[in-house]
């Protein structure tokens, strides 16, 4: 008897400390949630992307600290228990608390998806009037990006992987093609003007890679043989980095770019002043 008793005690004493970690590693968790923090904002959809990630970090964290805690209050209530006992839940109660957490999650993703998420990906994706659009090509390759504007006609000269000629010709620009006249090359830096929407036209020449502008909540992966579109505003002055966040090779880690906001004027007149020193294969 007295033996048994000891056994319980030294159990008890275990299952307390169990469910002691168990509850303090949701704690852990939150304090460093509350210690990491994203760059500033510098586009106009960013503080929706914000808004997002903290819903989500909210919702799926308040979930996360109640389970440890009833986990933890199962292991402490148990672990006093003198003999194992084996409980079946009913079918019915099975059924019940499978589907009620399934439904509650449904509803909490999915609500905040569609009331927080969708006017983003609208911004981001939708279809918007297309002037007063500044539009840029940014095509990745291993490991660098190359920015192309479409000069003073709006039209890109046409391109084909056939072409490619490194260093003279990186994009595989067709040189008799009129529109490709007057394209300006720029490398790994990109220059928009602040407050007007940009059109980013992202494409890969090899591997996927992913074209991120943290300060700007921007991340869209870029594929080779399609061209994606990407709308954003960015709403503060500055220079920022272009970072790539696919793990596209041994180089990925300094395929950095550098994207420059300047003010409307100044960038609509190194816009007309480059456009007219710059042409392909000068
Ligand atoms: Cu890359």
């Amino acid at each position: 008897m007295e033996e048994a008793q000891r056994t319980v005690g030294r159990q008890s004493v275990t299952g307390m400390l169990l469910a002691l970690v168990m509850a303090a590693v949701p704690l852990v968790a939150i304090l460093y949630a509350t210690h990491t923090r994203l760059p500033f904002v510098a586009s106009q959809h960013g503080s929706g992307i914000d808004s997002m990630i903290n819903y989500t970090l909210i919702t799926v964290g308040v979930v996360f600290i109640v389970a440890h805690l009833i986990f933890a209050y199962f292991i402490w209530r148990f672990s006093r228990q003198d003999r194992v006992t084996s409980r079946l839940a009913s079918t019915k109660a099975e059924w019940r608390w499978t589907l009620i957490p399934v439904i509650v999650m449904i509803l909490i993703a999915e609500g905040g998806v569609l009331v927080i998420g969708m006017p983003v990906w609208r911004e981001l994706y939708g279809t918007a009037e297309s002037d007063n659009v500044v539009t840029v090509e940014v095509t990745a390759e291993q490991f660098a990006w190359n920015v192309r504007y479409p000069g003073k006609d709006g039209i890109f000269g046409q391109t084909a992987p056939a072409r490619i000629e490194l260093p003279v010709n990186p994009l595989g620009v067709d040189p008799t093609d009129p529109n490709a006249n007057d394209d300006l090359y720029l490398g790994p830096e990109l220059k928009l003007p602040v407050n007007k929407p940009a059109r980013i036209l992202l494409r890969s020449k090899d591997v996927l890679h992913s074209f991120f502008l943290p300060h700007q909540r921007i991340k869209q992966d870029a594929v080779p043989g399609m061209v994606i579109e990407v709308r954003f505003v960015p709403t503060e002055i500055g220079e920022f980095e272009i970072a790539c966040t696919e793990l596209c090779g041994l180089g990925h880690y300094k395929m950095r770019g550098v994207l420059t906001v300047m003010p409307q004027e100044e960038f609509h007149r190194w816009y007309t002043e480059s456009t007219d020193l710059y042409f392909p294969g000068e």
